[in-house]
């Protein structure tokens, strides 16, 4: 069977293209068991003409999309534009964390025939197999199914126990070297499935209860290794990334991953993790291993706000001491920033500010808050009515506008302060960066940031040094 995947990743910000792991699993597993993959990677602003030439010249049984909320808007318009041309030759089938919490989409959207709820190797596997044998497939574990009016709502099988059964992703698939290069040379990979914690903006909080089986699984660190092996021989890497949602939670993989990646891959290397799991002891060896960037998650300021809202229970005190103990480590420091929450005032958001100055990261990331389907904060914003409806369609960069109504924090204050942000964490401490990221976050930065795109590299040297 020939399968057909499509990565939306319209109107982002930032301007480096990605690999996605979801994507690369999928397909990997299909290829292994004989099936023919083929990506059609939807950059850029949207335009339908590439994946209609794609689908003409590949000819797939299935149209395999991954889904973001924020996406779901251009996949529903791609979906009606390409089901006109193609008629009911194709099988479509959404997957991803924006539709596994608002399967109620797939009633709503034309010219989807199905859904992958949760993890989708098995499922989609058990789908391309029973297409090609002309099989039943409205009895899949993990796949609804939209038939004749009908919708065949199938129970989910539990989560995938040992993930270094599963091959290592497809980056083939993919223009890998080219996402390379535009991400600063960096190639990403992910040691573990799942999150620990439950924060209550974040998808990890309704993904968990999806499926039956142990939410946080680590893959053998003889694995990781082995992936990065394969992919640094094939590629022109010069960094690496650990993208897993939290790397640190248990301090023995980490030390032990430090002495083996420092032994046999030794390329620098960054990670995410949470403000509580850093000890000296772990800095240290994440520093021998050449851990030259730690990013870590502030979020919110307020220390009150920030556990009776985000269930985020980390104190201030600990996030200052998590920032002061990785400079003394010599690793450079990261912070992710959200402005814009549910119940959030401009005083509250300046707390944000405040910790963010008194703890100097060497960057940071702010966005604004978007509430995500099946999350308690999106709950929380339609039980309050602060989410305006239509403005969910509208077209602009993700995570740079707010979609909330809110009579003590307006669109107009969040998108003030979520544009001076940068610039009043670092003011009067490093002007270089201030000014830097003032810039980036005006209204104009997404337009420069893709006129400087020959020169990010420079670009963001200057701004981290
Ligand atoms: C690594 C990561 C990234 C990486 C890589 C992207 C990727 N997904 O691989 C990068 C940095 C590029 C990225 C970008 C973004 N991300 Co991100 N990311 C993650 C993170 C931390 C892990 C995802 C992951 O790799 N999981 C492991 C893989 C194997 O799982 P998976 O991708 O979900 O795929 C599995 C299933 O979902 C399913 N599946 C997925 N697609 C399909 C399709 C079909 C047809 C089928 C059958 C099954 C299926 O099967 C896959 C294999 O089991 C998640 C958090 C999380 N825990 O999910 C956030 C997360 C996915 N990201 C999120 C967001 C918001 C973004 C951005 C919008 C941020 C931005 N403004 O730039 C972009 C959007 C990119 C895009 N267009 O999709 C949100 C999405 C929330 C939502 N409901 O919209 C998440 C859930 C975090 C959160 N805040 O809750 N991200
Ligand atoms: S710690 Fe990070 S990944 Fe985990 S639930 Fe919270 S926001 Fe999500």
């Amino acid at each position: 069977m020939k399968v057909l995947f499509v990565y939306p990743d319209i109107n982002v910000k930032g301007g480096a293209l990605s690999y996605h792991f979801g994507i690369g699993s999928l397909s990997a597993v299909l290829k292994k068991e004989g099936h023919e993959t083929a990506l059609q990677y939807l950059y850029g602003s949207y335009d339908i003409k590439a994946l209609l030439e794609k689908i003409e010249q590949f000819e797939p049984g299935i149209l395999a999309i991954t889904s973001v909320s924020f996406q779901y808007k251009y996949i529903k318009k791609m979906l009606a534009e390409t089901k006109n041309i193609h008629g009911s030759k194709i099988f479509t089938i959404c997957g991803g964390p924006h539709i596994s919490l608002a399967p109620q989409e797939l009633r709503k959207t034309e010219g989807l025939d199905a859904i992958c709820i949760g993890e989708g190797e098995y499922p989609l596997l058990e789908l391309a197999n029973k297409l090609q044998s002309g099989e039943d497939i409205t009895n899949i574990e993990n796949i609804w199914v939209k038939k004749d009016g009908k919708i065949y709502q199938n129970p989910n099988r539990p989560l995938i126990s040992d993930i270094d059964s599963l091959p290592f992703g497809d980056r083939e698939l993919f223009n890998y070297q080219e996402i390379v290069n535009s991400d600063y040379d960096r190639a990403i990979f992910m040691c573990s499935r799942g999150c620990p914690y439950s924060c209550t903006y974040c998808c990890n909080s309704g993904l968990r209860g999806l499926q039956e089986g142990k939410y946080v699984r680590f893959r053998s660190i003889e694995n990781v290794l082995a992936e990065i092996k394969e992919v640094i021989s094939n590629y022109n890497v010069k960094y690496i990334y650990l993208n897993d949602d939290v790397f640190t939670e248990n301090r023995e993989y980490v030390s032990n991953f430090c002495i083996r990646y420092k032994e046999e891959i030794g390329y620098p290397f960054e990670l995410n993790t949470r403000v509580e799991h850093l000890t000296p002891e772990m800095l240290q060896s994440l520093k021998d291993a050449g851990c030259y960037r730690v990013a870590m998650g502030i979020e919110q300021g307020d220390e009150k706000f920030r556990r009776e809202i985000l269930n985020r229970r980390m104190s201030n005190e600990k996030i200052e001491a998590a920032f002061e103990l990785t400079k003394k480590a010599g690793i450079r420091t990261k912070s992710f920033n959200i402005v814009g929450f549910p119940f959030e005032t401009y005083d509250i958001h300046m707390e944000t500010v405040k910790i963010n100055r008194k703890v100097q990261p060497s960057s940071l990331v702010v966005y604004v808050f978007e509430p995500y389907p099946g999350t308690p904060l999106y709950d929380m914003c339609v039980k309050n009515h602060f989410i305006e409806e239509d403005r969910q369609d509208m077209d602009f960069i993700s995570r740079t506008d707010t979609t909330l109504n809110m009579p003590d924090f307006t669109r107009k204050q969040i998108l003030k302060c979520y544009r001076n942000f940068a610039w009043r964490v670092y003011r009067g401490k490093s002007y270089k960066k201030a000014l830097l990221h003032k810039i980036y976050y005006s209204k104009y930065g997404e337009l420069l940031i893709r006129l400087l795109s020959p020169f990010k590299k420079i670009v963001r040297k200057f701004a981290m040094d």
